[in-house]
């Protein structure tokens, strides 16, 4: 296998004519539900490159959406996974175990925070990791109510569905939901009414008062919320909103649950985005980044709270399977050795300050936000007005596609142009895809 070369390179148009009559077999073979940004199809994926079935060679700043932060191609991850799969590919960690799972399971008791006993449950995909964090809170609480926030994502299971804000495209049409599931504000600076310094306190103040009001807290099993949010916007909760939540799920028996499924593992330039503020989850759910592109995904948590889960309760065929766990060892030892963290605050400071110069030019940029390698842009019809400009972000999705940089949209407006580069991508390659979204701009 050799190394993708790390340029871009544009031979055809995008897409290219190969991929064109992919994707005319794909429409004929795949259901219309399942999308895609770019309907490029992929030959390789390495370091901040993509290249297709075309020859062209993509600067890639979405990395299957936070997913390939070590590179889609990483030596340690294909290493690992590869002499697993020499070995064996599958015996069911429920019928006979093996090392792997549990090595997993102690990285993870290592690297989230908080010093207390921690244990491990392993699954295949985010949304499955939330369902269960919610199973293990409820076995532990007796309870059966959940929180969740304006804007959240967690998934597209039926629960995790009822668990996310957005209607279009994720529910639209597929209820009923599952029950017992209560949305309360989030502290959304840039849009709160009264302005960003006063967003904390009083969307926490707000959040608790219609807790209290409209379920109980003592009737409330978990408290989940991505400590960025990532779909609804790479939205930060405005400082002192998270503490105040932690600290009434605290007081109120309510386990808090940390969905840092998209911010993990050194995307926002700390192990998990909660580090922040100091907060120190109760269940922490995570998957995407842990396993560099292999299907993953965690629940880790207190000890006691985990445990509380009766024997055989949970589970599923695939979870944790061997190949996976590989990945993740090869992911998490090239987080380490890379130094991926400080590689993440990098890659925000040089982002952060060419948008800024941006800002300056282009108006429509309402607001710059984000840490680490998870930044994103407001797009607004003017500053003023902060109305939404989803026509903006598209048009400039598109111009950024057409010149070979993949870039990807989000918000619950659609507005928000988002940037998840691979955390090993080169500093030429950033500083050109931000070249590339300069360039847009002026044609939008
Ligand atoms: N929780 C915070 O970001 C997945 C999915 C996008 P799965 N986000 C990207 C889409 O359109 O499907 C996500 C997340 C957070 C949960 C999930 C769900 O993770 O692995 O997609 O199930």
């Amino acid at each position: 296998m050799t190394a993708v070369p790390q340029e871009r390179k544009l031979v055809t148009a995008i897409p290219g004519p190969k991929s064109q009559e992919l994707q005319a077999r794909r429409l004929g073979a795949v259901a219309r539900g399942v999308g895609s940004v770019l309907p490029v199809f992929t030959k390789r994926l390495d370091g901040g490159i993509l290249e297709d079935v075309d020859g062209n060679r993509l600067i890639d700043f979405g990395s299957g959406i936070a997913v390939t932060s070590v590179g889609g191609s990483a030596e340690a991850v294909v290493r690992r996974a590869t002499a697993q799969l020499a070995d064996f590919t599958h015996t069911c960690f429920m019928v006979t175990p093996y090392e792997g799972y549990v090595e997993v399971c102690e990285a993870l008791a290592e690297l989230t925070p908080g010093d207390h006993a921690k244990k491990s449950a392993l699954f295949n995909s985010g949304a499955e990791a939330v369902e269960n964090a919610v199973k293990i809170a409820r076995a532990y609480t007796k309870r059966q109510a959940v929180v969740v926030f304006d804007h959240g994502y967690h998934g597209r299971t039926n629960l995790t569905m009822a668990l996310t804000a957005k209607n279009m495209p994720y529910k639209h049409g597929f209820g009923p939901f599952a029950p017992e599931v209560y949305r309360v504000p989030v502290a959304y600076g840039y849009r709160w009414p009264t302005g960003a310094e006063n967003c904390g306190p009083e969307a926490a103040a707000q959040a608790i008062d219609q807790i209290t009001k409209q379920i109980g807290a003592e009737n409330v099993a978990a408290i989940i919320i991505e400590p960025v949010l990532g779909e609804g916007g790479f939205i930060e909760p405005a400082k002192g909103f998270l503490p105040a939540i932690v600290e009434f799920a605290n007081d109120n028996g309510i386990v808090f649950v940390a969905d840092e499924i998209q911010s993990g593992f050194c995307r926002t330039g700390q192990w998990f985005a909660c580090e922040d503020e100091g907060i120190v989850p109760d269940l922490i759910t995570t998957a995407k980044g842990i396993a560099g592109g292999l299907p993953l995904a965690a629940v880790t948590g207190r000890a006691e709270i985990m445990d509380a889960a009766h024997a055989g309760g949970l589970g599923g065929t695939y979870g944790g399977n061997p190949v996976a766990c590989a990945g993740a060892l090869g992911s998490i030892e090239t987080m380490k050795e890379l130094d991926l963290n400080a590689k993440a605050k990098e890659i925000e400071s040089l982002m952060k300050a060419r948008l800024s110069a941006m800002q300056e030019k282009y108006e429509i940029i309402g607001d710059i936000r984000g840490r680490g390698a998870m930044i994103a842009i407001e797009l607004v019809k003017d500053p003023a007005s902060k109305t939404p400009n989803p026509e903006a972000a598209a048009a400039l999705a598109k111009a950024c596609h057409a010149e070979g940089v993949i870039v990807l949209t989000c918000g619950t407006y659609g507005n928000v142009l988002r940037f998840l580069p691979p955390l090993v991508i080169g500093e030429d390659l950033l500083n050109e895809g931000l070249d590339v979204i300069e360039a847009a701009f002026a044609t939008v």
